[in-house]
């Protein structure tokens, strides 16, 4: 029903962090168009109440209509390889070969200068924006390949490319998911796998609770008096992305809300 560009109806969508912010939207935009699901995340409750509203269990209701046609949840910590390459080789049978992966779970932590940051922040950082996506890449990838069908999508940021000040490490993983997503598509030259980079603007989700490790009020101050862009926007993008045709890849997709721009050089006078 949905799927001309991966020629198959229900297509089995692979979404990491998805108990939370743009990854339950993004699931929540799937499942409205009968897509098969796999959830994963840490916190598992928060994936099987999702489970329930998809399948048509809970109250919600999914864009679009429709309900998923499968769901199945995934306690992962994507930063573990090896939990990474079992929860992949332990799929149902039914879910197994992914047309589309989105590697979504992520975040920054903390918005010190370099000198002053918490050098467990940047290694959480990397761990998860950088080596969680590469763990889930590496394990689909080759299926994908084998059946010359299949969508990464990763979910940067503009962090990647407009510096600004306590992004130091944040930034510095996204331009990393940017130019990855771009060598990707140097080695997939020859196959029909696709790979889009999406990077986001300001957003409200729990992104800045999280960066700001549970300060309601300071994540809160964010986004005052401005109207960011929502997760169901990052959804409409991803999904956009993912069924046009089959023969165009979006390589980077930049959004932001309107109430944001850019500050240009800071420039420090004596
Ligand atoms: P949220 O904090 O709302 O959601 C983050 C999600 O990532 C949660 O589902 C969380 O699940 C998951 N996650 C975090 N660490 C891990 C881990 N080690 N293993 C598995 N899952 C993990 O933030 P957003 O929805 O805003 O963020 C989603 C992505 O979008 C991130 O990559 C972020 O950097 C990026 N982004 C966000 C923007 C914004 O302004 N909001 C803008 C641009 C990009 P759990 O804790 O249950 O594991
Ligand atoms: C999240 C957007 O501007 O806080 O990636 O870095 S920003």
């Amino acid at each position: 029903m949905m799927h001309a560009a991966l020629n198959d109806p229900t297509p089995v969508v692979f979404i990491t962090g998805a108990s939370a912010g743009f990854g339950a939207a993004i699931a929540r935009r799937f499942a409205g168009l009968g897509a098969r699901l796999v959830l994963a995340a840490r916190r598992y409750e928060r994936l099987e109440a999702l489970a329930a509203e998809l399948t048509g269990g809970g109250a919600g209701s999914s864009p679009g209509g429709g309900r998923a046609a499968a769901v199945h949840l995934v306690r992962l910590d994507v930063r573990d390889r090896g939990a990474v390459d079992r929860a992949i080789a332990e799929l149902p049978p039914e879910l197994s070969e992914v047309s589309v992966l989105v590697n979504n779970a992520g975040g920054a932590l903390g918005l010190s200068p370099a000198q002053t940051a918490d050098p467990d922040d940047w290694e959480q950082m990397v761990d998860t924006n950088i080596k969680g996506l590469l763990h889930c890449t590496r394990a689909l990838l080759p299926g994908m390949v084998a059946r010359d069908r299949g969508h990464i999508i990763n979910i940067g940021s503009v962090a990647a490319e407009t510096p600004y000040p306590g992004s130091n490490v944040y930034g510095a993983c996204k331009a990393f998911v940017a130019q990855f997503s771009l060598n990707l598509r140097a080695d997939l030259l020859g196959s029909r796998v696709r790979v889009t980079d999406i990077e986001p603007g300001m957003a409200e989700t729990e992104f800045s609770l999280v960066r700001f490790k549970g300060d309601q009020e300071r994540a809160a101050a964010v986004y005052q008096g401005v109207k960011p862009l929502s997760a169901e926007d990052v959804a409409e993008a991803v999904v956009w992305c993912a069924t046009l045709p089959e023969h165009v890849n979006v390589n980077r997709l930049e959004l932001m809300p309107v109430m944001q721009a850019f500050a240009g050089f800071a420039v420090k006078r004596a």
